[in-house]
């Protein structure tokens, strides 16, 4: 009896907010707008064996195909069914994807749009990515089916049907965003439509959810709906093993909604995190590096354990969505680098890297107005593949940023430290930080104008290591600069301030 009541309380703990990543595996990345095809190739040949824990994918149920403008990447958050079937793939490609990921323990973490289907103006027919009829203006979508009493049309209370005001929370929750058209989620049907969706998505072998969106559903019907759904697939996970849920809820401050209420549903998505960051890299605002000595909750941010982090996320590195100006993408690859390297180094939160497609931006009057642009493709709409160059970069205008050397090798640094305690934190006053994990890693930034040359104590056992961001550990040498920790434990760390990356980093098992 005691037993089962201690392994129930283990299992409440951690429960829907456990990432359910394999044991050492301790990030995912957002495989943004990327074909169900190239992702299990991904898993096979990079993720898996580079220890990544898993992949947020772009919504994989049906959408409207949109022309004007030519096929956005925010079609994709536009429902019109939940058949598996988009740009991304079909049904039984996303399988293939699951079942391919998970052998090589990559799990796979679904974006789910539930709050809505295709906006109000999106008109009649079957332009939608599997060819199911819907008719937006009479709230037809048959393929579901949803009508016109499934939506939040009577409920909602100003006058244009849309959010006016994000200070009045049933405005957020029961209005429109965007012209969205809004679910009743109160409505049973819809809920036992959405649990068909979340269930069969589960039974297909994935391993939790990213909640659309979050913000704009009363918390009360987004648990009932999470309760509800089933034990992930016992093929690969432990049974009882709950879904991860990770909500998108952007909570700056000063909002009328609080993220504190969606703490019982699963984690959140923590906004100010890489607003800040962005901000302290870019030293405006008279921010310093040195200040990053309490990040995390210091710095008035959720609770660790509750926490999903990202320096960038698909919606902020285009100016959709919050973070603002400050958030750093690979646009700015210099300092996203070192953003993205102290993130993978620093113990607060649960980790995304970000995964992107290149495009032109176009900046008119201060926005970019070709923030709609979808993933590469071909004249028919088709998604490119995703090509390997021989430097393993990728090509066909994909970014990759998992396989920066640098982010890749971060990565791996967080695996290796993955429960170290932070420690042996030094800075100058200004922006030359360094702190280590335990005495399995240490990182060292230089992000002042000036060289820098010092010897700190690092907490790692002595020996030579190869620094990881300027290369890395190939059989019995370094590809980059190799540090010699001492028998006392401290090494001499010699950064240039036009360094092509000025930190470095090192851990156990990139010793000689
Ligand atoms: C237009 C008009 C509206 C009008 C409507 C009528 O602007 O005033 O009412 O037509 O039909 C697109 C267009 C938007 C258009 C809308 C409906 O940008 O102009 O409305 O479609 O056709 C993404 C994009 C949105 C996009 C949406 C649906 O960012 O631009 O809207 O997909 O295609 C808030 C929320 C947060 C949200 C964030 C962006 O609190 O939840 O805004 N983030 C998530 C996703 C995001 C997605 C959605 C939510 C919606 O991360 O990618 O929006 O699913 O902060
Ligand atoms: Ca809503």
């Amino acid at each position: 009896m005691k037993l089962l009541l201690l392994l129930l309380a283990v299992g409440l703990c951690s429960a829907q907010y456990n990432p359910n990543t394999r044991a050492g595996r301790t990030t995912i990345v957002h495989l943004f707008e990327w074909k169900w095809d190239d992702i299990a190739a991904e898993c096979e040949r990079y993720l898996g064996p580079n220890g990544f824990g898993g992949v947020q994918i772009s919504p994989p149920n049906e959408n409207i195909v949109l022309d004007n403008p030519w096929r956005p990447w925010y079609q994709r958050y536009q429902p019109i069914s939940y058949k598996l079937c988009s740009r991304s793939g079909n049904e039984q490609q996303f399988q293939d994807m699951v079942t391919r990921c998970n052998n090589v323990g990559v799990y796979i973490y679904v974006d789910v749009v539930i709050n809505h289907m295709c906006g109000g103006g999106g008109g009649a027919g079957t332009h939608s990515s599997c060819s199911s009829y819907f008719n937006a203006n009479t709230r037809d979508f048959s393929a579901v089916p949803y009508s016109v009493s499934d939506f939040n049309d009577g409920k909602c209370r100003t006058g244009s049907g849309e959010i006016e005001n994000y200070n009045d929370a049933y405005q957020v929750r029961d209005c429109r965003l965007v012209g969205l058209l809004d679910l009743a989620l109160e409505k049973d049907y819809v809920r036992g439509k959405i649990v068909d969706f979340l269930n069969h998505l589960v039974s297909i072998g994935v391993a939790g959810f990213r909640v659309d969106a979050a913000k704009h559903m009363w918390p009360g019907d987004l648990k009932i709906i999470t309760d509800r759904v089933q034990n992930l697939n016992t093929r690969w996970f432990a049974g009882g093993t709950r879904p991860f849920i990770f909500q998108e809820v952007i909570d700056l401050g000063g909002e009328g909604i609080s993220y504190t209420e969606y703490l019982g549903i699963g984690r959140i998505t923590e906004f100010k995190y890489g607003a800040k960051l962005g901000t302290v890299v870019r030293k405006w605002n008279g921010e310093k590096m040195s200040y990053l000595r309490n990040w995390g909750e210091g710095w008035g941010m959720m609770a660790s354990n509750r926490a999903l982090v990202f320096v960038d996320n698909h919606d902020n590195q285009r100016g959709h969505g919050a973070g603002g100006s400050s958030i750093l993408t690979f646009f700015d690859a210099r300092l996203y680098k070192m953003a993205v390297g102290f993130m993978l180094a620093h113990p607060y939160g649960f980790t995304r890297i970000m995964s992107s497609f290149r495009w032109t931006r176009n900046w008119v009057n201060g926005k970019d107005v070709n923030d709609w642009i979808g993933p590469p493709s071909y004249s028919d709409g088709s998604t490119k593949p995703v090509t390997i160059n021989a430097d393993t970069t990728c090509g066909n205008d994909w970014v990759c940023e998992h396989r920066w050397r640098q982010i890749k090798n971060m990565a791996i640094f967080r695996n290796v430290v993955d429960g170290q305690s932070f420690a042996n934190w030094w800075d100058n006053g200004s922006n030359q930080v360094a702190f280590g994990r335990g005495n399995r890693g240490f990182i060292i930034f230089n992000n002042d104008d000036w060289y820098m040359d010092v010897t700190l104590y690092t907490g790692l056992p002595a020996g030579t290591y190869c620094d990881i961001i300027s290369g890395q550990k190939e059989g019995s040498r370094c590809t980059g600069r190799q540090i010699t920790v001492g028998s006392n434990g401290s090494a001499r760390f010699q950064i240039g301030n036009t360094d092509e990356d000025p930190f470095a980093a090192i851990h156990v098992d990139a010793r000689l």
